[in-house]
């Protein structure tokens, strides 16, 4: 699993002061701490700062880069902070978060992805919205894909997110967001498919327990990467289960180590 760590972002009310007091220090912990829990890339998101969005992800860049060399996750909308972080990036190829099938969005990010050689994650939506069931977001998927092909960018730098709705909004949107994973992982095996885990929870109590187990079901339908939280003990339990049990863990070699070295909530090895 691609795990992409969620915490550095500017809107959660504990990271945004960081953020907006320039507390390099904090922000430098929060980027190793995920590090070190199992993180492949850090997303860095300034867009509660609208303002001054392009200085703050700058700046963001320049401040994880000091600290670990794992490739960024740019999550704006907005080219121009997206290009400001990209003109400073140093940590290898990074990831764009995101381009959707919208007209101005696409012609004003895609140059960025094709300029500066990143990956990017491509949102299931375009000019009428997010479509209500999993054929139409596949739909988006296919031209999505056909597009960024055309332009150059290879399947494997592509991420395809379903977006995730609220399943207290809608009964359907679980299927939803599952039935688009497992058609898009099938017809574009190289092609990644991830998503933003927790919106599957907003506005429900225990959110976790809905967290962990659409993690689960959104693994067995052909999900690779992740945008979570690393720091979440009891997720990543449930991520190194779900991993072993989908074949993308040799003999269970990554459950076994973390279990050695006490990364399995609740199973502590004697
Ligand atoms: N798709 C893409 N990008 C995205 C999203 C998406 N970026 C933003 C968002 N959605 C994903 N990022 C976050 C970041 C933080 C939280 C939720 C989504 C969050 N975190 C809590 C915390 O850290 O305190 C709780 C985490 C937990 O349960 O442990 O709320 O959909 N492409």
């Amino acid at each position: 699993m691609i795990i992409i760590g969620e915490k550095i972002n500017s809107t959660l009310k504990s990271v945004r002061p960081s953020i907006e007091n320039y507390d390099t220090a904090a922000i430098q912990k929060l980027a190793k701490r995920q590090a070190a829990a199992g993180a492949s890339y850090i997303d860095l998101n300034a867009g509660m700062f609208y303002e001054d969005e392009p200085e703050r992800l700058e700046w963001l860049v320049k401040t994880v880069q000091e600290v670990v060399d794992l490739p960024l996750s740019l999550d704006s909308p907005n080219p121009k902070a997206i290009e400001a972080g990209l003109k400073v990036n140093t940590n290898g190829k990074p990831i764009i978060n995101s381009i959707t099938d919208e007209k101005e969005r696409f012609d004003e990010v895609l140059p960025l992805v094709v300029e500066y050689n990143t990956a990017v994650i491509a949102l299931c939506m375009d000019d009428t919205g997010m479509p209500e069931t999993a054929e139409d977001r596949v739909a988006i998927a296919r031209r999505l894909i056909k597009k960024l092909s055309e332009a150059g960018v290879a399947h494997e730098d592509i991420y395809i997110d379903p977006l995730i709705r609220p399943i207290g909004t809608g009964s359907h949107y679980g299927k939803v967001a599952l039935g688009t994973m497992r058609i898009v992982k099938e017809e574009y095996p190289d092609v990644h498919v991830t998503c933003g885990l927790s919106n599957i929870s907003f506005g429900i109590p225990a959110r976790k327990l809905m967290n962990q187990t659409f993690l689960v079901a959104a693994t067995a339908n052909g999900m690779d990467g992740a945008i979570l939280n690393p720091l979440d003990k009891k997720l990543m339990t449930f991520l190194y289960a779900a991993e072993a049990l989908m074949g993308h863990d040799d003999f269970c070699m990554e459950y076994l180590t973390a279990f050695r070295e006490g990364k399995l909530e609740g199973y502590l090895p004697k």
